[in-house]
C-alpha cells in the first residue's frame, strides 16, 4: 500500500537514537492518517501517493510549549512602563497592579474574548512551528473563572492547529476575597474547584505556585492529595524566588515536572533525578525579572534530570510570544547546548506532558507533527535573536502552515 504522503529530500531532527539530534541525513518521512508511517533514507523509502520536495530543510518535531499561562483577560503593559519609571512593586499593587489586575480583568472577560485574545497571541507561536502547549488556569482563582479559562483552553484546541493541555493552576496567588485565609482559599481548591473541574474534564493536570508569595509546602501537599486521589498528575512551580525544598516535594509526588527551579537545591535534583521529574526552566521569566540566580543546570545535567524549556507566556513575568527566542536565552543565559534547547521544546517537554507515546520526536507511529525549518544546521534554532525560519508546518499529518521553500 502506497503511503499517503511522502516528504523528501530534507534532513530530519528527529530527536530519537544515539546520534546528535537523532539525524537523519537525505532523510525521507512518510505520513499515513495523521501519523508517522516510517522514517529512514530516502534511498529506502517506499511508494506514495502524494510525493512532496522540502528542497534539503531540517525538520524537527512539531515544536511543544510545555508551560504557558497565555489564557487571560488584559495584560499590563501599563505597569511596565509605571517599573521602569521607577514605581515599586507595592505601589503598582496598591494602584491595582500585578497579578490580582490580571484576576480582575480575567473574571470581567467572556469565554469568547479570552478564546480570541490567546489566539492572537498564539499565532506568533504557531508561526514557528509549535504544535502542542500547555495551558494553565491561574487567574480566576474561582470556581467559574478557573473553569472558563480551562474551556477556552480547550476551545483553543479545538479551533487551532495545535493539541492543547489542560493544567488547573488555582493554587496560583491568593484571590483578595480571601486576605489573609489562605487556608480557607487552599480548602475551596481541594473540596470544590480541582473535583468539579475534573468531573467535567477539564484537567490534565494540577500545579502549584509554591512561593513564599504564594503557598506554603505544606498547602502544595493537600493540594497534591487531592489530584492523588482523583488520579490527576501533578506539577509544581517551585523554586522560582527561594528555596523551599519544592522540588524534592514535587518529586515526592512523582509529579511530571517542577518549573522555574533558579533556586533547587542538591536534595531536589537528586530526587527529581530519581523520580524521573523533569525541570522546565524558563527563561524569558528569567530575563524579564532581571533575575541572577542561574538554575543549577550542571546539576541536573549530571544527575540525568531531563530538562525542558518553555515560553512561561503570561502578562507579568514572562510576556514571551516566541519560543524559539527562548532557545537562544536558554543557550545564552542558562548555557544549554544548541542540541539541548531542542530536546527541551520536543523530546524533554512531551514528557513533561506526559505525551512521550505520541509526541516529541520523529518516529514511526507517532503523531505526524513536523515543522520545516530553512537552516543549515540544527543549531541555528538557537542561535538567531529573532526572525523566524520555518517554512511550514505539519499537523496531525495536515500543512497548517502551508509549505513555502
Ligand atoms: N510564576 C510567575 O512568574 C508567574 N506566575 C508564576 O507562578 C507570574 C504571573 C503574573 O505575574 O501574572
Ligand atoms: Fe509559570
Amino acid at each position: 500500500m502506497p503511503y499517503d504522503l511522502l516528504l523528501e529530500n530534507c534532513r530530519a531532527a528527529t530527536m530519537a537514537g544515539a546520534v546528535p539530534y537523532g539525524a537523519i541525513e537525505d532523510a525521507a518521512i512518510a505520513i499515513n492518517g495523521g501519523k508517522i508511517a516510517w522514517i529512514g533514507s530516502r534511498k529506502d523509502a517506499g511508494p506514495a501517493k502524494e510525493l512532496v520536495d522540502l528542497k534539503n530543510c531540517w525538520v524537527t518535531p512539531g515544536l511543544i510549549d510545555c508551560h504557558t499561562h497565555i489564557v487571560y483577560g488584559g495584560d499590563r503593559a501599563n505597569e511596565f512602563e509605571l517599573r521602569l519609571k521607577g514605581a515599586t512593586y507595592e505601589e503598582i499593587a496598591k494602584a491595582g497592579g500585578g497579578i490580582v489586575s490580571t484576576v480582575k480583568a480575567t473574571r470581567a472577560a467572556g469565554e469568547p474574548e479570552l478564546v480570541e485574545s490567546a489566539k492572537q497571541r498564539l499565532q506568533p507561536l504557531l508561526a514557528e512551528g509549535v504544535t502542542t502547549v500547555e495551558i494553565k488556569s491561574g487567574y480566576g482563582l474561582d470556581l467559574e473563572t478557573e473553569g472558563r479559562q480551562l474551556r477556552a483552553a480547550q476551545r483553543l484546541g479545538e479551533q487551532l492547529p495545535l493539541t492543547v493541555r489542560k493544567t488547573c493552576l488555582a493554587a496560583h496567588a491568593l484571590p483578595p476575597e480571601f486576605t489573609d485565609r489562605s487556608d480557607d482559599y487552599i480548602a475551596l481548591v481541594c473540596d470544590r474547584i480541582i473535583p468539579v473541574l475534573h468531573q467535567q474534564g477539564l484537567i490534565d493536570a494540577v500545579d502549584v505556585f509554591c512561593e513564599k508569595i504564594a503557598f506554603s509546602p505544606e498547602q502544595t501537599r493537600r493540594v497534591f492529595d487531592t489530584a492523588k486521589k482523583l488520579g490527576i498528575p501533578v506539577k509544581l512551580h517551585a523554586e522560582q524566588l527561594s528555596d523551599l525544598n519544592g522540588a524534592a516535594l514535587a518529586a515526592e509526588y512523582g509529579a511530571l515536572s517542577a518549573e522555574h527551579l533558579e533556586w533547587a537545591n542538591d536534595a531536589g535534583i537528586s530526587a527529581m533525578a530519581r523520580a524521573g521529574t523533569v525541570a522546565v526552566l524558563l527563561p524569558g521569566a528569567f530575563y524579564a525579572l532581571r533575575e541572577t540566580k542561574l538554575p543549577p543546570i550542571d546539576g541536573f545535567r549530571k544527575a540525568g534530570v531531563a530538562m525542558a524549556i518553555a515560553t512561561d507566556s503570561n502578562p507579568g513575568s514572562s510576556p514571551a510570544l516566541s519560543l524559539l527566542l527562548m532557545l537562544s536565552m536558554a543557550c545564552t543565559f542558562f548555557r544549554f547546548t544548541p542540541e539541548e534547547a531542542l530536546r527541551g521544546v520536543t523530546v524533554n517537554a512531551a514528557r513533561a506532558l506526559r505525551l512521550s507515546a505520541s509526541h516529541g520526536t520523529i518516529e514511526a507511529g507517532k503523531a505526524a507533527d513536523l515543522a520545516v525549518f530553512d537552516i543549515a544546521r540544527p543549531a541555528e534554532l538557537a542561535y538567531w535573536i529573532g526572525g523566524n525560519p520555518c517554512r511550514g508546518v505539519l499537523q496531525a499529518g495536515r500543512w497548517s502552515r502551508p509549505l513555502c521553500v
